[in-house]
């Protein structure tokens, strides 16, 4: 064999591999949307993997701070009183020992088709009796109906983690962690890592 024929045959098989390179290339129209997010669902999305999007809450362990949550005064902080799930922020909600209530909220887009999960990380500490009655109540909404509740008799070492399956809610949904306190004896509640993922 020749060098120059050598050099024609490894100029072939460098054109073939490019060829076939693009043979697989990605259909134009899976980005027909223009939006370069194959998981959006917002158009030329093939149906099976529409909702594989990653975790629909931002600002999910609160380490930008108050950044994309609507929360009461001190909720969202980095305050030594409490220890955080990961990071350096987390949700304080209640902890007063006197007649409070706190909240934290975020706003979602949950694709129809899709089901939704709803997760966090939930530490409560308090200074109430475990055999009372629950004094003190977080209640976790969506939409404003409440999907779970928990109390001072829920009080734990460390987080547990909690997870809620939305079944039925789609379109804008609106996540909520809403804490009452009584009259007396602080009940803390303290969240972290919240995620809202759908499949
Ligand atoms: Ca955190
Ligand atoms: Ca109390």
């Amino acid at each position: 064999m020749s060098i120059r024929t050598a050099i024609s045959g490894r100029l072939a098989l460098a054109a073939a591999a490019a060829a076939a390179v693009a043979a697989v290339a990605m259909p134009s129209a899976a980005f027909a949307d223009g939006s370069g997010n194959p998981g959006d669902g917002s158009g030329g999305i093939p149906p099976y993997n529409r909702c594989l999007t990653l975790n629909r809450i931002a600002n999910p362990g609160f380490e930008s701070g108050p950044g994309s949550w609507t929360a009461t005064a001190g909720v969202i902080t980095q305050s030594a009183g409490q220890t955080p799930h990961s990071g350096t922020w987390m949700a304080w909600l209640d902890g007063y020992g006197t007649t409070h209530t706190d909240s934290v909220a975020q706003t979602v887009t949950i694709l129809d088709g899709c089901t939704a999960t709803l997760s966090f990380w939930l530490h409560i500490d308090t200074a109430e009796t475990t055999n009372a009655p629950a004094f003190d109540t977080l209640a976790v909404k969506v939409n404003g109906t409440t999907v779970g509740t928990f109390s001072n008799l829920n009080h734990n070492n460390g987080y547990v983690q909690k997870v809620f399956v939305l079944n039925g809610v789609t379109g804008t949904a609106t996540i909520s962690f809403v804490g009452t306190e009584d009259v007396s004896l602080q009940t803390s509640f303290v969240i972290d890592d919240v995620a809202v993922t759908l499949a």
